[in-house]
């Protein structure tokens, strides 16, 4: 009985969620340490005007150094800071050399999520995977404001209020504009694509109809139960 009410609610939940995956192929240099950097828009349209629950981007960049770059995501007049000198702090003022972020060896991309387990910034402190000398996986965007030019004792301390979490409650249409810049000489990368993927508040309507749904589970539930302990007491 428990595993039927778990499904409802659990197919309940999926149907409600809307999530849209945009992509952009650019595939531009990335001038070495040049502050002007590379921008690349994605136009959002037809989405309906439900508020943004969550978005994810997921980046491809090839070669360069990874502690020189610098991306921030755009939309709706709020950025979320993606990467900051990667690996930068007081005793690492170069940040992580590895060459890029990609798809892992099964096609999995390498995604910034504010719902991932650990912070793209210090990758290194714990369990990575590079395939064709690239980071993959799944990682908290950045988030640190903070000029790509500061210390790495001033990245030390640095907050991070700059996540993705920041366009949740926006209108996901319109521009989405993606600033790349690399921030030290040496090592030149490029970006080759990029993806977002927009989830939005769900219709009142349906949020209502799958309520419903739920409660109609929980009394068909309680009635077969009671009948069952009826039917074991007569
Ligand atoms: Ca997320
Ligand atoms: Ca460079």
């Amino acid at each position: 009985m428990k595993l039927i009410l778990i499904l409802t609610l659990s197919l309940t939940a999926a149907s409600a969620v809307r999530a849209d995956t945009f992509t952009s192929h650019p595939d531009v240099a990335v001038p070495d340490f040049d502050l002007n950097g590379v921008a690349d828009t994605i136009q959002v349209s037809g989405l309906g005007a439900n508020p943004i629950a969550d978005v994810n981007v997921s980046l491809q960049m090839a070669g360069g150094w990874n502690g020189d770059y610098y991306a921030y995501l755009w939309h709706g007049g709020q950025s979320a800071v993606l990467l900051n000198r990667v690996g930068r702090t007081g005793t690492n003022p170069d940040g992580y050399s590895n060459g890029g972020f990609g798809p892992d060896a099964l096609g999995g991309s390498f995604t910034l999520d504010d719902q991932a387990a650990a912070d793209v910034h210090r990758y290194q402190a714990g369990t990575f995977e590079l395939y064709t000398g690239k980071l993959t996986g799944t990682w908290q965007p950045d988030g640190r404001r903070l000029d790509p030019e500061a210390t790495g004792a001033e990245f030390d301390l640095a907050l991070r209020p700059a996540m993705l979490d920041v366009f949740n409650g926006l209108d996901a249409n319109g521009a989405w504009s993606l600033y790349l810049v690399d921030a030290s000489p040496g090592a030149v990368g490029r970006l080759v694509s990029w993806e977002i993927t927009v989830a939005q508040v769900p219709e009142p309507g349906s949020a209502a109809l799958a309520l419903m749904a739920t409660g109609w589970a929980t009394v068909v539930l309680r009635w077969k139960h009671r009948r069952s302990r009826l039917a074991s007491t007569d």
